[in-house]
């Protein structure tokens, strides 16, 4: 009997431990053949980033073949392992996949000598017969997909033609064995579900992996399995199951998906999430399918993304992204508000042709259209296979790139300990932005958000905007000159530690994100850190922002920022809260003819500051948690 290491490792997001698909499809279908079944035995399942010298030293039994699954977030952990395992077993066949695998690398042995195999797109097919040969003595030579050491790439562009070959690790039981395996060793845990229904995409984004022409033609596995694999996930009370599929909504059968998954949460209370990444056209059918859940009350979804990337026809072009037209996103924006359901938009920052005032132009357009619950302006980062990282893309549109750490926020201190530190590719310039325009865009970007989703200056920015016709990204930018050098400021100094940090990752190579509660504490997400500082001071924000409104636009709006900060939750107060105002202000912000409201939270628990922090700035941020509702009387 061969023993066989299945290797795929992922930082742990807060509680939840993540079930290993790819590298588990891989072995469900080598174990089709018979030959591979009978002399093979897995003796080990990979999830967690174990020290890989502690690892290799404790194996049980020694490793005839180790296949490992290769992603940005564990490529240096795996090229660590690898070259561990071949230390000190040096016969052990060590064989690699996955996107982070760079199909055309034609010196990948050279830079990667600790591997044997290289497995190019979907590796289903290439692993069965890579393991037969094994066992056979042979060589792996001319399989298609696999690049061996000392061979030729065998480049053959195929595809697993039909899905439901590959029996389900769901449905045979190698998830349950999984499961047990880690928790006899570790206690009981958030198990999360990462879930195909289907594979591939339409769409050709050139920043993606997927936009590749391999990924084109979708394949689906059959709709009786889905259910029953959904099945599974209640009765083992998944919480969050990660859907892999690119297009939410696409398929005419994700109506009858989503169907399925809201009957089962309702009869057995789990799946609690269905994280998706919705389609970028057929909004109806989107709509459909948010209103089934709001309708029954699941709240399966975190909302609707507008994943727009940019609003800059000349870099849409260049990235071949196809968005949603104007008109329609904001028919639907509007929709979406009419009903109470969040919507969130993306933005990707430096893009090719963006420039530092399209960037601020059309996050004040997706403003405008009605994007008022939140967004994210995330960085551009080149990988391997995605279009973007191939050299003539990046000559033509003058992507300048620097090796960094891969932002992996919400680590803790203790995590990081021993941490072997993926890294990335960030672009730091193109031919329409330089370093210090980068810098600038993803300051500016950070402010309005902070101001904006995050809530502290929301309903400032409205107010001005309704009654004086300043764009809010105006605003922000008069915020960000102003604040920047004073020295005592809490906005200043926000503005200044998050720059800092931000060039540190760009200029030093430093960690992603700021530890702002003691040197023991995660490392949050710029927002967060900044929202959590904000939080803890919320008197001195509310003196800077009525002196800046004194100062640049002459007007006491003291009772504007006052009610600003009331509706952004405050986890000392008991709700709810009644407050006066004045007339003008409530008119101008929440559109109403009152001078009263009743302030009130959906979040009645009580909770530690630490918890109300992770809820408001990192879990559920995306739902506007920050905010407060309101009733009032009609006068
Ligand atoms: C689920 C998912 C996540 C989950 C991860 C959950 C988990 N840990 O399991 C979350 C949401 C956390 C996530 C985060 C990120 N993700 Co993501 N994510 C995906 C997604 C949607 C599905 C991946 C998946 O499991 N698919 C199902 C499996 C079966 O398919 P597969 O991964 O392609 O594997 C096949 C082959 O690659 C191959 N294969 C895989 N492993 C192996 C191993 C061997 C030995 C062999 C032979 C073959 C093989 O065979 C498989 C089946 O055919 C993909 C996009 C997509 N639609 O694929 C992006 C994707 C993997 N993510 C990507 C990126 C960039 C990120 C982020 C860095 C984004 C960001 N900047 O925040 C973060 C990183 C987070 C972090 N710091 O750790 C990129 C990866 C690029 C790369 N080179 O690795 C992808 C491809 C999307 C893209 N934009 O192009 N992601
Ligand atoms: S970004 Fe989404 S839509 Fe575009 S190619 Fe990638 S998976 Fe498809």
């Amino acid at each position: 009997m061969k023993n066989l290491y299945l290797i795929q490792v992922a930082d742990k997001y807060g509680p939840n431990s993540f079930l290993p698909i790819a590298i588990s499809y891989q072995w469900m279908y080598a174990s089709t053949s018979k030959l591979v079944k009978e002399n093979f035995k897995v003796s080990d399942v990979l999830i967690e980033k174990k020290s890989p010298i502690d690892y290799v030293n404790n194996l049980e039994e020694e490793p005839h073949v180790m296949m490992l699954s290769s992603y940005v977030w564990n490529w240096e952990y795996n090229k660590e392992l690898a070259k561990r395992v071949k230390e000190k077993y040096p016969n052990c066949l060590t064989i690699t996949g996955g996107p982070h695998v760079d199909k055309r690398d034609k010196e990948f042995f050279e830079k990667y000598p600790m591997f044997d195999v290289a497995v190019m797109g979907e590796g289903e097919n290439a692993s069965r017969e890579i393991l037969k040969r094994y066992l056979k003595g042979e060589n792996y030579n001319d399989i298609p997909h696999v690049f061996p050491k000392g061979g030729e790439l065998c480049p053959l562009p195929t595809r697993v033609q039909d899905l439901n070959i590959i029996p389900s690790p769901i449905l045979t039981g190698f998830y349950d064995w999984i499961m047990e395996r880690v928790e006899k060793e570790h206690g009981p845990q958030m198990w999360q579900v990462t879930y195909e229904t289907l594979r591939g995409c339409p769409y050709k984004c050139t920043f993606c992996d997927i936009g590749d022409d391999y990924w084109q033609k979708i394949k689906m596995f059959d709709m009786e399995r889905v259910k029953a694999e959904i099945d599974w996930m209640a009765d083992k009370k998944i919480e969050y199951v990660a859907v892999c599929d690119s297009n939410w909504g696409l398929m005419p059968r994700d109506v009858d998906i989503t169907e399925y998954v809201i009957k089962t949460k309702q009869e057995k209370g789990y799946p609690k999430f269905w994280d998706v990444t919705w389609a970028k056209a057929n909004s109806d059918r989107i709509y459909q399918i948010a209103m089934m859940d709001k309708n029954a009350g699941t709240r399966l979804f975190k909302g609707v993304t507008f994943a727009m990337q940019s609003l800059n026809e000349e870099t849409l072009d260049a990235s071949k992204r196809l968005n949603l037209k104007t008109e329609e996103a904001l028919t639907y924006l509007h929709k979406y508000q009419e009903v109470d359901i969040p919507t969130y938009s993306e933005l990707i920052w430096p893009m090719p042709e963006e420039t530092y005032d399209t960037l601020k132009n059309g996050i004040q357009r997706l403003i405008e259209l009605g994007q008022k619950d939140f967004l994210m302006v995330h960085p551009l980062v080149v990988t391997y296979n995605a279009t973007m990282g191939q050299p003539w893309y990046i000559k033509k549109y003058g992507l300048e790139t620097v090796d960094v750490p891969l932002d992996t926020f919400y680590l803790s201190v203790e995590e990081l300990e021993d941490y072997i530190v993926e890294r990335t590719l960030a672009v730091v310039g193109t031919n329409t932005t330089t370093r210090d325009i980068v810098v600038k865009g993803n300051m500016f970007s950070h402010l309005l958000i902070v101001f904006y989703y995050y809530g502290w200056g929301h309903y400032l920015l409205e107010y001005i905007f309704n009654k004086y016709g300043i764009k809010h990204i105006d605003i922000v930018e008069e915020m960000y000159s102003y604040f920047e050098n004073k020295q005592d400021s809490i906005i200043g100094q926000e503005v200044r530690e998050s720059e800092n940090s931000l060039r540190g990752v760009f200029e030093r190579g430093e960690f992603w994100g700021r530890q702002v509660l003691g040197d023991d504490d995660i490392f949050w997400e710029y927002k967060g850190a900044t929202s959590i500082v904000f939080s803890q001071n919320r008197d001195k924000l509310q003196t800077e922002l009525t002196e800046f409104c004194k100062d640049r636009f002459g007007e006491d709006l003291s009772d504007v920022v006052r009610l600003n900060l009331d509706m952004c939750r405050d986890y000392t107060n008991i709700y709810p809260i009644e407050k006066t105002y004045k007339k003008d202000t409530l008119k101008n912000t929440l559109g109403i003819d009152s001078e009263t409201i009743t302030l009130d939270h959906w979040d009645t628990e009580n909770m530690e500051p630490i918890e109300f922090y992770h809820r408001a700035y990192h879990y559920q941020r995306k739902n506007r948690y920050w905010r407060c509702s309101y009733n009032y009387n009609k006068e």
